[in-house]
């Protein structure tokens, strides 16, 4: 039997060694051929040069990704691409992940089991170390917010066998940050046999989880949410932006008036930065996964989306209030119907025309 592991690492110099020959020890044990990929991100702390040295004693492999924003799933993704055999090992550099686990999750995989994740919550599975009250909770909300898009106790874990063939190709993935297991088993549909294992705390160097990592897994959350559900969550994100975009409206409105300005002016004003502001979240958020458009082009059709909307958010206003009863003596009611016909429409037309799912030549950089 032959086994990859691949261990993404950010400034794991401390750990690299010490980790190598564990593994080594594991696999001597287990009778399993393998190598270490070090998927690494120009950590320039002296991780090249010792996994240079490592490399002659062992069959230790280093990757480097430069230039580039760090991000562990690249890292990860680079480092199955570049793997010799085609099951795969993933698992942290930092000696949480024990390596004396690793034929276990080996000996799961296969059957039915696409995926043996190795997991800190299934029966059997433990924590050694003190976990702050603040970071269990984060990684319990976390896990929990996983829930309607994969069934098992530690979809967070990045410890984990695969078999290469079975994993989709790269261009159907669109992981952000740490997650890449649950970006495999949500994207990949796989099916998953748990492993409980026994999580260590990081032994050198220090963790690379900040808030920016968190707000990044909420980004990756959002993209598997919509993978997943598809249209209501594009639309639930169109909501929420046209949101944000009305209190851009009425504060652009309201200063306007207050630096002077008549309040039908201000009116006519103030749609064009709230329109501004809706056109770049929704680039950067609810249509994120759309192909790059020119900006200036983009904008030009998003405005006329937002006049599209506005024109039939108040064209249903009148109609309902005019020619539907029960409408008529409900003025409120008629603003909220026409606020989420016009919020429709201007959706549809941004979904088909703005954010276009294939480029048309003509908008070629
Ligand atoms: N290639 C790469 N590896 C990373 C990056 N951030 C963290 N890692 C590695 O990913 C693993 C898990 O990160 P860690 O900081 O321990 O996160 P924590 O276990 O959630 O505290 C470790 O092996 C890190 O060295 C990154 O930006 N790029
Ligand atoms: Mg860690």
């Amino acid at each position: 039997m032959s086994v990859s592991i691949v261990a993404p690492t950010y400034r794991e110099a401390d750990n690299i060694q010490p980790l190598a020959e564990r593994i080594r020890t594991a696999m001597e044990a287990a009778q399993v051929d393998w190598e270490l990929i070090l998927a690494d991100d120009d950590s320039g702390d002296g991780s090249e040069e010792l996994a240079r040295e490592l490399s002659g004693s062992l069959p230790v492999r280093f990757h480097v990704r430069r230039d580039r924003p760090r991000d562990l799933s690249q890292s990860v993704l680079d480092g199955i691409r570049l793997a010799r055999f085609d099951r795969l090992v993933v698992m942290d550099a930092d000696l949480s992940h024990p390596p004396e686990q690793i034929p276990e999750l080996l000996a799961a995989l296969g059957g039915d089991a696409e995926m043996a994740l190795g997991s800190r919550y299934a029966p059997g599975g433990r924590i050694d170390g003190a976990w702050s009250r603040y970071r269990t909770l984060n990684s319990r909300v976390a896990t929990w917010l996983t829930r309607p898009l994969i069934r098992c106790a530690d979809p967070m874990s990045g410890f984990f066998a695969v078999d290469r063939r079975r994993l989709p190709e790269a261009d159907e993935l669109a992981p952000v940050g740490f997650k890449i297991g649950l970006e495999l088993m949500v994207r990949g549909g796989l099916r998953v046999r748990e492993v409980p294992i026994r999580f260590d705390e990081r032994r050198g160097g220090s963790s690379k989880l900040t808030s920016h990592q968190q707000l990044a897994f909420l980004r990756h959350l959002f993209r598997l949410y919509r993978y997943r559900f598809g249209l209501p969550v594009r639309l639930l994100s169109f909501g929420a932006v046209g949101a944000t975009g009305l209190i851009v409206d009425t504060a652009v409105y309201l200063g306007l008036q207050a630096a002077g300005l008549g309040h039908l002016l201000a009116r006519f004003l103030s749609f064009w930065p709230a329109v501004t502001w809706n056109w770049r979240l929704n680039r950067m958020l609810t249509f994120d996964d759309r192909p790059p458009a020119r900006a200036v082009g983009q904008w030009t059709r998003f405005a006329f989306a937002s006049t599209v909307g506005l024109a039939t958010n108040v064209g249903s206003y009148a109609a309902l209030t005019s020619l539907v009863e029960p409408f008529k003596a409900r003025p409120l009611l008629a603003l909220f119907a026409g606020v989420a016909i016009g919020s429709a429409a201007n959706f549809a037309v941004a979904n088909r025309f703005v954010y276009r799912r294939r480029r048309p030549a003509a908008d070629d950089e």
